[in-house]
């Protein structure tokens, strides 16, 4: 999509601090992070949010998840904790409507979300 500014960074258009490249998959630090490790992982196709997922975006998810567990790990998060969160609309707070997930690590984190 022209406009979104996911799809920019995916497309390596914009200015993000990019760590991690896939054939389908991108994932790059916050600008402006809520933890010490603030990542989020985009799929490179537009999907509007979870709401629009279908079942042929099976291997994707699959990739995503793989993605952040390996990035927890490259970030030495892996043992101390993570978390993953994907917005959705906005009582959630979906201020991009291009599918990410953040992932969120290097302090302790409350239960339930604010
Ligand atoms: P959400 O509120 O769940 O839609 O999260 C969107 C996140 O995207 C938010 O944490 C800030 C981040 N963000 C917005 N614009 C940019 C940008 O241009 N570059 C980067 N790296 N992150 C951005």
């Amino acid at each position: 999509m022209e406009d979104c500014l996911f799809c920019k960074i995916a497309s390596g258009a914009g200015d993000a601090d990019v760590v991690h490249v896939s054939d389908n998959v991108v994932a790059f630090r916050d600008i402006n992070p809520q933890a010490p490790v603030h990542i989020l992982l985009i799929p490179k196709e537009h999907i509007e949010s979870a709401r629009s997922v279908k079942d042929r975006h099976g291997d994707l998810l699959v990739e995503l998840f793989a993605t952040a567990a390996h990035l927890a790990k490259a970030n030495d998060v892996d043992r101390s904790g993570w978390r993953v969160v994907t917005n959705v609309g906005p009582d959630a707070g979906q201020s991009v409507h291009h599918l990410h997930f953040h992932l969120l690590g290097g302090r302790p984190m409350k239960w339930p979300p604010g």
